[in-house]
């Protein structure tokens, strides 16, 4: 479980509300260890191919529009539980049913700008890095954190 590892990515809301760093600081201030992180434009068939679960939703075509609207702040967090806490940390999809204290609890109000996303399972967490990042942008370093 201590490798466990989580994509979590700010989307074009966070990014143009100068959210990036109180969210890296967080991650980093629980005590998860930060492997991978980069800014990108995403292209159409990046997010289709992210979002593929929900292709059917009414939704899906504003979806990716709007998260390809912007740049998006992508990174890889490691530790102990990190998928299930990062989510925990990140809040309800829906704003409003968050929990003050979490992100979107704090950030955030509307369902389509709820500013971040993070991998819902390990099994989609290990596809979701594999989809954003190349295996050398991911470093494998020793945090003192854990020695
Ligand atoms: P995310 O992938 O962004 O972390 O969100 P999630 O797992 O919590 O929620 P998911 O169901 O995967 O939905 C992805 C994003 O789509 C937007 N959404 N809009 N009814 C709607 O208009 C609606 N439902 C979902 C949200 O921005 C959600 O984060």
């Amino acid at each position: 479980m201590a490798n466990e590892r989580t994509y979590i990515m700010v989307k074009p809301d966070g990014v143009d509300r100068g959210l990036v760093g109180d969210i890296i600081s967080r991650f980093e201030k629980r005590g998860y260890k930060l492997v991978a992180l980069k800014l990108k434009l995403a292209s159409e068939e990046l997010l289709r191919e992210h979002y593929a679960d929900l292709a059917g939703k009414p939704f899906f075509n504003g979806l990716v529009a709007f998260i390809g609207s912007g740049p998006v702040a992508c990174m890889v967090w490691e530790g102990k539980d990190v998928v299930k806490t990062g989510r925990r940390m990140l809040g309800e999809t829906d704003p409003l049913k968050s929990l003050p204290g979490s992100i979107r609890g704090d950030y955030a109000i509307d369902l389509g700008r709820n500013v971040c996303h993070g991998s819902d399972s390990v099994e989609s967490a290990n596809k979701e890095i594999k989809l954003w990042f190349n295996e050398d942008e991911l470093v494998n370093w020793n945090a003192s954190l854990y020695k």
